[in-house]
């Protein structure tokens, strides 16, 4: 039986009504996307239509999902909202914390023993408040929400911007900062720009080497990490249908790197299987009761142009195996170019590392797959070249291939099996083979592959492809090689091929688990007491921010000018530092020291501006805080593109940073600083972006009268005296210039606790 069902039966109750209704004021067949949204509105039933890509909308979120790495401040805000219980089903999962290194055993026993601070926090808050635990091992937030929680027409939010997964099961669920999270979990409304929509046909079915992952590795090709931004991408079309559910996760994952609100599905029998598969018949029986409102109308389908806003079509009869990479997710290349393209820029050949895992491609069907490649290496006598290293997404799915000899087969390649956890995707990696600085070649069927991200070298050449197709690159130990193509040296001299992968979709034998690693909360939590210490340096409890003094902001010092990709990852490093995820002052030390300074084209050296000298950002922005001078951050294109994580909204804000002056946002990054009472602004002419020079100072002259729609003027003073005038354009409305004005969004759930 499925958790929650009483409330998926409510869901299901209303939506018949409420996609009625909502078709009505729209006036128009709708797409699945707008039936979830419209039958989710705050208000109830819909009374308006609402215009894409402008409307604000309060949305009512049926549950929400946290990591253990964003759960620690989340729940921080949230303890200090003055709530006595979360007020919709939310549960914590831990999986970013521990570390691969030795296998899943050792680690894991590591990793419980030296984050256990932290482990033991995020219990005992998710028993007091209510909240379901997982403990570390049990998963990854997104295959464990698929497995469990995930529910055709749900909508869902997340502290990870991989939230957006759950699409493979037909939900809208969008990735957010904890303190969204936190306005939910009070009891309060959810807001959101309606999303515009982009609808991608696919035709055709999948073949031989060609994989889900392919399919998504050839839409961020096309979209870019920022087309998608502030849209939901629907898939819709017979491809579609031919997939499988898990299948459909990873395309819907994946849709976070091109920077999408979020991406889904119509509910399908593949759907249908998969539920009945992971023990929630009773989800699929209410489902096929509604199966006309849980996806779709015919007319949106068959002529999308007429209803998207943007439409895709792909082939997949035609689609070929990809490798997206390195250093960006949305350079993709088909696998029989890349020896070509590897050459003319000159990426290291030899692939040391072969990682199959992530959130995005750990299913069952992705281990049978990437197996099936496995064994006729063991079977055709060829060494893997490459070291190989497996993430299961869940505690169910490692048990179930384990009992069915999966492990096995990648145990005799001499693969590594790391714990059910994040691992090496975020960083959390000690990686015996290289250090340093050195280049080097990985591939992996994870989804981002930032500079650094994986083992902290930037000259790690990272690339992204299909667990089959990591499997095999990994055996053959080259980048350039082409599984349809090349063919490979045995142990006893014969050339042989790789059969192209066989996948079965769901374990013929049906899943099965031990224990998975759940503990649920507590009837009444009420009584429990959490204990921080005072001197720990892994949590610290929240003080609130300063609210705004109402004057414009003046003598604003440039902190630093960030030049080209900043994405999360820049901004508040993940590795080593997700240690301090629950300790605001230390994760501090760590602000910005990945952004690229565009005057000295390094990282992490910044001039101060009081005394002339270079040194670290951290460093030279709390001289300027104790000093009581306000700071800005300039940036580039889709600055915070990447993670959830709030740490790179609230360090700024906690340091002292007033403002991000930026070309364009990342959307999750844009509402973050919002909700931290930061001043998230836009160039209005992107080439002031050129104006900005080392010694600029920045006085605001209309600030005092911020409003909606209106755009903010600055003036800025250079070092030799002379000025610019700019113009910067914000999306700020009424109550988001509330939060700006109250220091937080925090500080003003608190004022209506305590009303
Ligand atoms: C990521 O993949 O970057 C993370 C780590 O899962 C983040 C969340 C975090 O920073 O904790 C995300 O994607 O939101
Ligand atoms: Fe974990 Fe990587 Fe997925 Fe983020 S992308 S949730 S770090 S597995």
């Amino acid at each position: 039986m499925a958790y929650d069902i009483d409330m998926i039966k409510k869901v299901y109750s209303q939506m018949a009504d409420r996609v009625n209704k909502a078709r009505k004021v729209v006036g128009k067949p709708l797409t699945l996307s707008e039936k979830i949204l419209y039958s989710h509105l705050w208000d109830g039933d819909a009374s308006k239509g609402f215009t894409r890509g402008k409307d604000y909308v309060d949305f009512a979120p049926d549950r929400i999902a946290c990591q253990d790495a964003t759960a620690q401040m989340a729940l921080l805000q949230f303890m200090q909202a003055g709530k006595k219980n979360v007020a919709v089903p939310t549960t914590v999962h831990c999986d970013h914390l521990i570390q691969a290194k030795k296998g899943a055993a050792i680690d894991l026993a590591t990793a419980n023993k030296s984050s256990h601070e932290v482990f033991d926090f995020l219990e005992s808050v998710s028993d007091k408040y209510g909240i379901g635990f997982w403990k570390p091992g049990a998963g990854i937030i997104h295959q464990v929400v698929l497995e469990n929680y995930a529910f055709p027409g749900g909508m869902m939010i997340g502290t990870d911007s991989h939230t957006v997964n759950a699409g493979g099961l037909g939900m809208v669920a969008i990735g957010v900062g904890g303190a969204d999270a936190v306005d939910v979990m009070a009891g309060m409304a959810w807001e959101l720009k309606f999303p515009k929509l982009i609808g991608v046909k696919l035709t055709g079915k999948l073949s031989g080497w060609t994989a889900p992952k392919d399919v998504i590795l050839k839409v961020a090709g096309i979209l870019t990490v920022k087309g998608g931004t502030g849209a939901i991408v629907e898939y819709f079309g017979e491809g579609a249908r031919s997939m499988s559910c898990t299948g459909k996760g990873t395309i819907c994952n994946m849709g976070a790197e091109v920077g999408a609100t979020t991406s889904t599905f119509g509910y399908d029998d593949s759907m249908e299987r998969y539920l009945k598969a992971t023990d929630r018949a009773d989800v699929a029986e209410a489902a096929n009761e509604i199966r006309e409102h849980l996806t779709g109308d015919d007319e949106v389908y068959a002529s999308p142009e007429k209803y998207f806003d943007e439409v895709i079509e792909i082939d997949l009869s035609e689609l070929k195996p990809h490798l997206n990479g390195p250093f960006t997710p949305d350079l993709a290349t088909p696998i029989s170019e890349m020896a070509k393209k590897a050459k003319e820029n000159d990426w290291p050949i030899k692939v040391d590392w072969g990682l199959i895992g992530s959130c995005t491609n750990s299913s069952y069907e992705d281990l049978t797959r990437a197996a099936s490649i496995a064994k006729q290496a063991v079977d055709k006598k060829i060494i893997a070249k490459s070291d190989l290293g497996i993430n299961p997404g869940s505690e169910t799915i490692r048990f179930t291939a384990e009992r069915d000899g999966l492990l096995q087969i990648f145990e005799d390649l001499n693969a590594t099996i790391f714990t059910n956890a994040c691992g090496p995707c975020i960083g959390q990696w000690d990686r015996s083979d290289r250090k340093g600085d050195e280049r080097n070649t990985i591939v992996h069927s994870f989804n981002r592959n930032f500079s650094k991200r994986a083992d902290g070298n930037p000259n790690t050449h990272a690339f992204v492809g299909s667990p089959e197709m990591v499997a095999a690159i990994a055996i053959s130990g080259r980048l350039d090689f082409d599984p349809t193509r090349d063919k490979l040296l045995n142990e006893d001299g014969v050339e042989v091929m790789l059969d192209e992968p066989a996948g079965i979709e769901l374990p013929p034998k049906g899943f099965d688990v031990k224990d998975p690693g759940y503990l649920a909360p507590s009837k009444d939590g009420n009584a429990i007491e959490i204990k921080v210490a005072k001197d720990s340096e892994r949590l610290q409890l929240l003080e609130p921010f300063e609210p705004w003094d109402g004057k414009n902001l003046s003598g604003v010092k440039l902190l630093i000018k960030a030049f080209g990709k900043c994405t999360t990852d820049h901004i508040s490093m993940a590795g080593p530092w997700l240690r301090f995820r629950g300790h605001l002052d230390n994760i501090s030390n760590n602000m910005l020291i990945g952004a690229i300074n565009a005057f000295n084209k390094k990282t992490n050296l910044v001039k101060n501006q009081i005394t002339g000298e270079y040194d670290a950002v951290p460093a030279v922005q709390r001289a300027y805080k104790a000093a009581g001078i306000p700071t800005i951050v300039v940036g580039d294109h889709n600055y915070g593109e990447g993670s959830s994580r709030e740490h790179a909204a609230m360090e700024p804000r906690f340091l002292g940073v007033r403002v991000v002056l930026v070309k364009s946002f990342a959307r999750i990054h844009e509402t973050n600083l919002k909700k931290q009472g930061m001043l998230g602004i836009t160039f209005a002419n992107e080439k002031d972006y050129d104006l900005i020079l080392e010694d600029d100072t920045f006085n605001f002259v209309d600030l005092e009268s911020f409003a909606p729609d209106k755009p903010l003027n600055m003036e800025v003073v250079h070092a030799d005296g002379s000025k610019d005038l700019i113009k910067a354009n914000h999306t700020y409305n009424e109550s988001q210039i509330e939060w700006f004005k109250q220091g937080s969004a925090l500080n003003l759930i608190k004022m209506h606790s305590v009303a």
